[in-house]
């Protein structure tokens, strides 16, 4: 079994794999650690250049991000029928649109195969990168392409949480778990956005404290504020307008990234020259560090907030951090370091590898999930990224009851009880709590219908306990519901499980911890879950109102009872954005068939290039070793069968079928082998007599 993480960047991915020897990042066939994200070189047949698409995921055609993205892109989008985000792809001659996870599994199917290449086996399980910003409909998204590539995605991982894992698993002086943590902060800026996170390390353990995050800023910015300031100075300069020519546009972002790069490294004037760019005209300029960050001040300015955030909300000071890592292609950016080095008072840390560092700590963490691996025990709290809250209908007059089930920076992985009293099913909506912290138009996240609950036979409401989830990847459900029924069986009491709280702590396994949370319900109420470790949220559907003091004598009457009987019920979710199963289903056939059609595209490609070479090297031989083994009837007769071959490649046989091919070359070698053989025989003979000679 293999064990592969995989960065999924908005530009560049990288892959990581766990081997005996440690971690390592892989090469694909082009030698190269990263990969750019750009499906041209994905899929033979796919001619189109796609790339920049991370953000589409799991928003629909209408979302703001979406159409703002549209503008930046030189590839069309597409309504698809269920409203979400379609790219326009040509495929076989043909333009499709392409459903986001399929675009995504394209390019995980691209990095699978690179990871199989260089493993010489199969992979299939993996952890993928995200940022910690992604909602649960981007998060939904991602593990769905996953699928379409036949990846089995053991875990989505916070981009930041990946770069804590590469950092701490190695640390050898961590304090001990009944000492003081120590605690770092991460941050990454990539092409596409900004994250920060502050974890605290001890021993063989990390917990994320808190997260924060400018979605809308990365290293696509500053090149774009170049682009715009150079296509102002072109303007009037050169009496040209860039925007109008997609052309022109592209090469002048291609070369502003460049004089981007070269300013990190050079404070001096440096040369923007772009020969031919537009109407045959040659451009040219110049600019300087100083003057970039004048030009991008106002981006700069957007460095700080989300640290002094991360610190107010893990409540630290400056001193009780340790050290500051940074990571990402845009952190090189003098002035982003500056901003960073000038909040914290503290010079920052470059020791992690600032491209490879998700891949590594993904594929850490994948060796850590597999069972096939052996790895030193390390435990990792995440965090949840924005409160979410439930909300119901209570059988008071149009009364709604509300309760936050989970708060920002509440650690993840986690489940929690909620106990409900009710006589029929019941509807759940869970939604985010305060939108305006979202990058999403739509707090809504889903609904959850609790079935078959019914009166008990007296009449009274039954209580029926929910148990919702944020699981290892980050998502939100109602994991699981059951009814506690009350029994009235004289019999052996010993079949009939008791209801007590250890039995209801021991559910889960892959959860931190188990929380119960105490809520009484009255009309409008609305209630906090409270982060001590023993509370149970208990939503009374009838108008007795038990005092939270009653919660311990009430358990103590039930385990006193002893006789109760829980009964799981069935849940009707409904998510929002959700791809259905059977277009996913269609989705993953349709990544086969394409792999396939690849597959055999290749071949066929191979085989008449194997015709094309064989053409070039017979005549080149003829001409030159042949020479003497051949006569000048032959050498006539053949070279005229080359030619006639090299003719038909260009014409009728430039696009038939892989057995024509491979017919074509074995009617080749039947004049080829018999000169090739002669020659051989002639080479062999002296280095044979030579032999003969040293044994006499
Ligand atoms: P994201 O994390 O947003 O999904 P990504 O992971 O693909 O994106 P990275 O590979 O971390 O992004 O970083 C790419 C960005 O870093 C690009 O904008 C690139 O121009 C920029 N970059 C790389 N090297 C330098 C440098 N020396 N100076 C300035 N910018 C750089
Ligand atoms: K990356
Ligand atoms: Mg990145």
């Amino acid at each position: 079994m293999s064990v592969v993480g995989i960065d999924l960047g908005f530009l560049n991915c990288y892959i990581a794999v766990a081997r005996s020897g440690g971690i390592e990042t892989i090469a694909n066939e082009y030698s190269d650690r990263c990969t750019p994200v750009y499906c041209q070189q994905i899929v033979t047949n796919v001619r189109n250049t796609i790339h920049g698409f991370k953000k589409l995921h799991g928003r629909s055609f209408d979302d703001p991000i979406v159409q703002t993205e549209r503008i930046r892109l030189p590839y069309e989008l597409q309504k698809m029928p269920n409203g979400s985000a379609g790219v326009k792809v040509r495929y076989l001659e043909e333009e499709r649109p392409f459903a986001i996870e399929q675009v995504t599994g394209m390019l995980l199917a691209k990095l699978k195969e690179t990871s199989e290449n260089a493993l010489k086996k199969p992979v299939a399980d993996c952890v993928i990168s995200i940022p910690s910003f992604f909602t649960d409909a981007e998060r939904r998204s991602v593990m769905a392409a996953a699928q379409v590539a036949g990846l089995n995605c053991l875990r989505l991982m916070n981009e930041t949480t990946a770069v804590a894992l590469a950092y701490g698993i190695y640390k050898q002086d961590l304090p001990p778990l009944d000492e003081k943590p120590r605690n770092v902060v991460f941050i990454d800026m990539g092409h596409s956005a900004y994250q920060v996170s502050v974890c605290a390390f001890n021993k063989g353990k990390l917990k994320v404290l808190a997260t924060t995050f400018d979605p809308y800023l990365g290293g696509r910015n500053f090149d774009e504020a170049l682009v715009d300031y150079f296509c102002d100075e072109f303007r009037t300069k050169y009496k040209i307008n860039v925007k109008e020519n997609s052309r022109a546009l592209l090469r002048l972002y291609q070369e502003c990234e460049k004089l981007k790069k070269l300013m990190s490294a050079n404070a001096s004037d440096l040369p923007l020259n772009i020969e031919c760019f537009m109407n045959d005209l040659d451009v040219s300029s110049k600019m300087n560090r100083a003057q970039f960050e004048q030009l991008c001040a106002s981006l700069f300015a957007r460095v700080e907030p989300p640290l002094k955030a991360v610190m107010e909300q893990a409540n630290l000071q400056r001193e009780d951090v340790s050290s500051i890592e940074i990571v990402g292609g845009a952190t090189r950016i003098p002035a982003v370091k500056e901003q960073i080095t000038k909040f914290f008072l503290k010079d920052i840390s470059t020791t992690l590898n600032a491209d490879e560092a998700v891949a590594r700590g993904c594929a850490l963490q994948c060796a850590i999930l597999s069972p096939a691996f052996k790895v030193r025990e390390f435990s990792i709290t995440d965090v949840v990224p924005y409160s979410i809250t439930l909300r119901w209908k209570t059988s008071f007059e149009d009364g709604n009851g509300e309760c936050e089930v989970f708060c920002k920076n509440h650690p993840a992985p986690f489940s929690k009880v909620i106990t409900f009293h009710k006589k029929e099913p019941f509807e759940l909506d869970a939604f985010y709590t305060n939108l305006h912290e979202v990058p999403y138009p739509d707090p809504r996240i889903g609904s959850f219908t609790i079935q078959n609950v019914f009166p008990q036979s007296d009449g009274d409401s039954s209580k029926v306990k929910v148990k919702v989830r944020i699981n290892i990847h980050g998502i939100f459900s109602v994991a699981s519901a059951s009814v506690i029924e009350k029994q009235n069986i004289e019999g052996d009491p010993s079949d009939v499980p008791m209801e007590t709280e250890t039995s209801l702590k021991n559910e889960s396994k892959d959860d931190v911890d188990k929380m119960q949370v105490d809520q009484e319900e009255g009309g409008h109420q609305k209630c906090h879950a409270e982060h001590t470790p023993e509370e149970e949220i208990d939503h009374t559907g009838t108008k007795t109102k038990p005092t939270p003091s009653d919660k311990q004598e009430r358990l103590n009457q039930t385990s006193k009872k002893g006789k109760v009987k829980s009964i799981d019920l069935p849940i009707q979710s409904s998510l929002c954005r959700q791809l259905g199963q059977d277009l996913l289903n269609s989705y993953i056939e349709n990544e086969g068939k394409m792999i396939m059609q690849d597959k055999l595209e290749k071949e066929r490609n191979d085989a008449k290039n194997a015709v094309e070479e064989y053409v070039y090297d017979f005549r080149d031989k003829l001409g030159t070793v042949y020479e003497k083994f051949i006569t000048q009837e032959d050498l006539n007769k053949l070279s005229a069968i080359l030619e006639d071959t090299e003719n038909w490649l260009y014409e009728e046989g430039e696009d038939q079928p892989k057995q024509i091919y491979v017919d074509k070359l074995q009617e080749l070698k039947k004049y080829g082998q018999p000169i090739q053989m002669r020659y051989m025989e002639h080479e062999e003979r002296p280095k044979a007599l030579n032999d003969l000679g040293k044994k006499i």
